[in-house]
């Protein structure tokens, strides 16, 4: 995998601020172009490009993007800065998995508290950035684009078509992929890791005036028998359709650059179930549901020395799943219940962020957030359920939420230096709060919710230094967070579970403390000017007072050598992780071996009747190694050799 990654300053800060703030993947500006990656690939590989994130994978379809080494619980993820749930109580379905990379011109990826712009993080937020055209009268214009993997058969295609006038613009985006079974290395098929999606993704402009323009949008993303091989269920439909209006104003006033505001609403299907399996103990379905409202309306501005920032939004989520039991026994009763009881969750929440340019070297940025959030158990079926448990349960939940940052940054010509420090908390999730009987694959115990639950709060350290010089470049960076209230499931001895085969019934609950550690070194060096070196080495830590935690990165390592000219392009890479010296084996992890795996990708571009096409290729894993990693749950092990050919036409 080639990457394509990039610092980038904020819209507002480029002419005058001295140096980076955010972490932004570009994921191929103005369309397809990016001349340096697999263009048809998976977003999961696009985000895992980025140090801070990994992707857990349960097969070859919707990876969880965890931040700093945390669960998507832990952090936010948005599209358009809009916030939406996922409908699978087995994270299935993560917001990532209902966007194409072709809809998106880059994601946000902030660290910690520098993410809590649109909600209440520890980890960190992805916002991903739809791309768009603009009123500047180009017409029309498009692209056509396929490819092919031989490893799973998966069969691309999509087009983009886009107009754009004096006062009008419009966006049109379609892509479906269908993927067959894919193998490991040396040849053996992973069962039910197969899936077919389409994607459809509409958007309009309208220029009010010189000033002023509104938009809507509506992304519907429709994937039907999509397997999970690592889990003991299946989904034979998931979709999401997700619509929004937002008005802009640009340069309002001397102080005032840009306001920006949106309302939203999204809803998400999710149909989970073992129709595809043939032995289960008992056949299950459980299909989840989820809606969610919302608006945002988010201000920039400069006065003095100071550039602020200020973001005022609001959600409504209901999110209900079920689950039903068929009795092997004809004569018995099939077994229904609410694993999610139709939880009502409203939230509001006022960010601002002051960045101060002290000097031409010296500049700091200040961030505060206050959030309310009310909580509603809604189904009386599920609030009667969740009472067996706590026998005083109330119908609703009340709860502050606040965060606060400061970091200092000094910049010269070759050097940057940024440290921060923040504090900040966030609620339990519908699962960790309310979910009834939720069965975890990963340590194979039942889960049940626990509405009492305190905020969990963490307090983090973070320091990155950059180093750049005309032909190498080089970037540290180390953050440290104390979790407090750290949420976890403990063993209740005293319940027995609902699955059959489950070790028993965990309840979500609190330890005193967690510590996780995350470092990532990148590097790279250009030898002439068409040839580069590049490397990268990633490392975390994850414990609580008793135990490691899982899923945490071991040492990882990657180096590749490109060569690029104007039309051609050709990369080889290598990546590879030493064993996991340190997993969490109480949560039934075991540990991850240690691997190495090549890749090759080749780009060349040419000009037909004045149209461009673009062809690309390569093979990834080049020989053919069965490796799973610490990402991979229950270490189903990953995709073998694996050729790729795409090709885009524009017009
Ligand atoms: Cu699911």
């Amino acid at each position: 995998m080639v990457e394509a990654q990039s610092d980038m300053d904020t819209l507002e800060d480029k002419s005058k601020s001295p140096k980076v703030l955010e972490e932004v993947i570009i994921t191929g500006k103005n369309n397809l172009s990016n001349k340096q990656t697999k263009i048809l690939s998976s977003l999961d590989s696009y985000l895992e490009s980025n140090a801070a994130i990994n992707m857990i994978k349960r097969g070859a379809y919707a990876g969880e993007p965890f931040i700093n080494g945390m669960a998507t619980e832990r952090s936010l993820i948005t599209i358009d800065g809009m916030r939406i749930y996922g409908a699978c109580t087995d994270k299935m379905d993560p917001i990532t998995s209902y966007v194409e990379i072709t809809n998106l011109s880059k994601a946000n990826i902030q660290s910690g508290q520098s993410g809590a712009q649109h909600g209440a993080t520890i980890a960190g937020s992805i916002d991903l950035v739809r791309k768009h055209s603009e009123c500047n009268n180009t017409g029309f214009k498009g692209n056509v684009f396929t490819g092919i993997e031989s490893n799973n058969f998966q069969k691309i295609i999509g087009t983009k078509l886009q107009y754009s006038g004096c006062d009008f613009y419009t966006d049109f985006d379609f892509t479906f992929r269908d993927a067959d079974n894919y193998k490991a290395g040396g040849g053996a098929e992973i069962l039910y890791s197969q899936f077919r999606k389409y994607n459809l993704s509409g958007m309009a402009g309208y220029k009010l005036n010189d000033k002023q323009d509104i938009a809507a949008s509506v992304i519907y993303d429709h994937a039907t028998d999509v397997g999970y091989p690592a889990l003991p269920m299946d989904v034979s439909m998931a979709k999401a359709f997700i619509t929004s209006l937002q008005h802009s104003f640009h340069e309002v006033n001397r102080h005032i650059h840009y306001w920006e505001s949106k309302i939203y609403y999204n809803h998400v299907t999710h149909i989970m179930d073992d129709s595809k399996r043939p032995i289960v103990p008992i056949r299950m379905d459980m299909p989840g549901w989820t809606n969610t409202a919302g608006f945002y309306s988010f201000i920039n501005g400069s006065y003095k020395k100071h550039l602020w920032k200020m973001n005022l939004s609001g959600h409504f989520n209901k999110s209900l799943a079920e689950m039903t039991m068929y009795s092997n026994n004809t004569n018995n009763k099939d077994m229904f219940m609410l694993t999610w009881p139709d939880v009502r969750t409203y939230f509001s929440n006022l960010f601002i962020e002051d960045k101060v340019l002290w000097n031409e070297n010296w500049s700091s940025v200040f961030t505060a957030g206050a959030a309310i959030q009310y909580n509603n158990i809604s189904d009386t079926l599920g609030y009667e359920t969740l009472k067996i448990f706590y026998p005083n349960l109330q119908h609703n939940h009340l709860r502050w939420l606040n965060n606060i940052g400061a970091k200092l940054m000094y910049a010269n010509n070759h050097w940057t230096h940024q440290f921060g420090l923040a504090y900040g908390n966030r609620a339990p999730s519908v699962s960790e709060g309310y979910g009834f009987y939720l069965f975890n694959s990963f340590d194979r115990w039942d889960y049940i919710g626990n509405p009492y639950m305190k905020n969990e709060s963490s307090f983090e350290i973070s320091e990155s230094s950059t180093f750049n010089t005309k032909r190498f470049s080089a970037k540290a960076q180390i953050n440290y967070f104390r979790m407090n209230h750290y949420i976890i499931g403990i063993p209740d001895t005293t319940l027995t579970s609902m699955t059959i085969g489950a070790n028993g019934v965990k309840i979500y609950d609190q330890l005193p403390n967690a510590d996780l550690f995350n470092i990532g070194l990148n590097m790279t060096y250009r030898i002439l000017s068409p040839l580069s070196i590049s490397s990268k080495f990633i490392y975390r830590l994850g414990k609580t007072q008793q135990t490691s935690l899982p899923q945490i990165q071991p040492f990882t390592y990657g180096a590749a050598i490109k060569y690029e000219q104007k039309t051609f392009a050709t990369e080889i890479s290598m990546e590879g992780a030493l064993a996991q010296t340190t997993y969490g084996s109480e949560f039934g992890e075991t540990k991850a071996p240690a691997y190495t795996i090549f890749n090759i990708g080749i780009s060349k571009s040419f000009l037909l009747n004045k149209h461009e096409l673009g062809l690309r290729g390569g093979i990834e894993n080049i020989l053919d190694a069965n490796y799973s990693t610490f990402a991979d749950w229950n270490r189903i092990p990953r995709m073998g050799r694996n050729l790729y050919l795409n090709f885009v036409w524009k017009f």
